[in-house]
């Protein structure tokens, strides 16, 4: 039984349409590793959803969260899956992060939500896998929680542990020849290297549940993942005024003492403002051609009030967040996700 070098899975030379095909079982990557590596592109548009990854074993946990994902931190309670471990969260991507986010605040709320949910972190460490930023600091904190313990890198998909192994491997002078990329579920098997006299694997990653990436085909979603640092992109809203995200979702302002909206999502995602009142017949009648990207699938309209000097975040699956204070009514249209 051979495994792709790239992704983990399990090499065949029977299928061509299903996943691990190679046409020789000489070869080492699969055919879609193949590919992305040197065309990027994939061949299976399906995000493949995968299992939680098994650490049968007492280890240190290494919890990879993209600061893109950050709404969805607690969404698995990873010390119920694996009681018996020790748990250091990752702030991935921190690159990525507009230049006015303070992490030490950002931080501290983590710890302090997570305390009240009587979560255990032993360390919270911003990273930039792609920058190559608090590596060092990070092997230094899984050697002070090691314990003599194996270390696994879990997380979402995307979430940069592929990367991060390998900047890892790097600083300890060793290789491995996983790959990473912006397709979710790239990884399909563990990869291990020596640290510490134990061993360091990167899993494959937890699926996504709502995220954007199922919607949409891998050419559109890879434009508009965010991949580099944000910046704020502010609208003074009108009441009856809307804003298209893209071909993904409108965001209405209908009445009310509401100020002003800040959207953070990649430069490449388009925003377009307009008028509500045509705002969904326009949607659906230019999606596609002027809203880009978007998808077949059912949308479905959103109402909501907000209050007075209360900040609102809304995070829009995993590539745009909107910030807004103010009180007023909106209305939304959205995937059904
Ligand atoms: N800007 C930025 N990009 C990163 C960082 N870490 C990873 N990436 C990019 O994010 C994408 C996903 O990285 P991977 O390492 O493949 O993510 P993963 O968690 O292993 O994904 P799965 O194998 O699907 O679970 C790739 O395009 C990486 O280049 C980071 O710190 N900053
Ligand atoms: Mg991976």
């Amino acid at each position: 039984m051979k495994r792709c070098s790239g992704c983990g899975i399990i090499l065949q030379d029977q299928n061509d349409h299903a996943l691990g095909y190679v046409k020789s079982l000489d070869h080492d990557l699969c055919l879609d590793c193949f590919n992305l590596k040197h065309y990027s592109k994939v061949r299976h548009e399906t995000v493949v959803k995968g299992d939680m990854p098994q650490v049968s074993e007492a280890a240190l946990i290494i919890y990879v969260l993209s600061v893109n994902h950050l709404s969805l931190r607690l969404k698995y309670r990873l010390d119920r899956h694996f009681p018996n471990s020790r748990y250091i969260l990752v702030l991935n991507h921190a690159d990525t992060l507009e230049s006015s986010v303070n992490l030490g605040r950002m931080i501290h709320k983590i710890k302090h939500e997570a305390g009240q949910l009587k979560m255990k972190f032993d360390d919270i460490i911003p990273t930039s896998a792609l920058q190559d930023h608090n590596i060092d600091l990070l092997i230094d904190s899984m050697k002070t929680y090691q314990e003599n313990r194996n270390i696994y890198l879990v997380g979402f998909q995307n979430s940069g542990k592929s990367l991060l192994f390998r900047r890892i491997a790097e600083h300890l002078n060793q290789e491995t020849p996983v790959l990473s990329g912006k397709k979710p579920g790239l990884t399909q098997g563990n990869f291990e290297i020596e640290f510490n006299h134990k061993k360091l694997i990167d899993t494959p990653g937890i699926f996504l549940e709502g995220g954007i990436a199922s919607y949409l085909h891998y050419d559109q979603y890879k434009n508009i993942q965010i991949d580099s640092r944000v910046k704020p992109r502010n609208y003074q809203l009108d009441p009856l005024q809307s804003v298209y995200i893209g071909g993904i979702a409108a965001f209405s302002f209908v009445e009310g003492t509401f100020r002003g909206i800040t959207f953070y999502a990649a430069k490449q995602l388009n925003l377009h403002r307009t008028k509500y009142d045509s705002m969904y017949q326009k949607f659906i009648e230019r999606k596609g051609d002027l809203f880009l990207p978007t998808t077949d699938e059912a949308y479905v309209k959103h109402t909501f009030i907000t209050k007075e000097d209360i900040k609102y975040d809304i995070a829009i699956a995993d590539i745009c967040f909107i910030h807004f204070e103010g009180k007023g009514q909106f209305k939304c249209l959205h995937l059904k996700a």
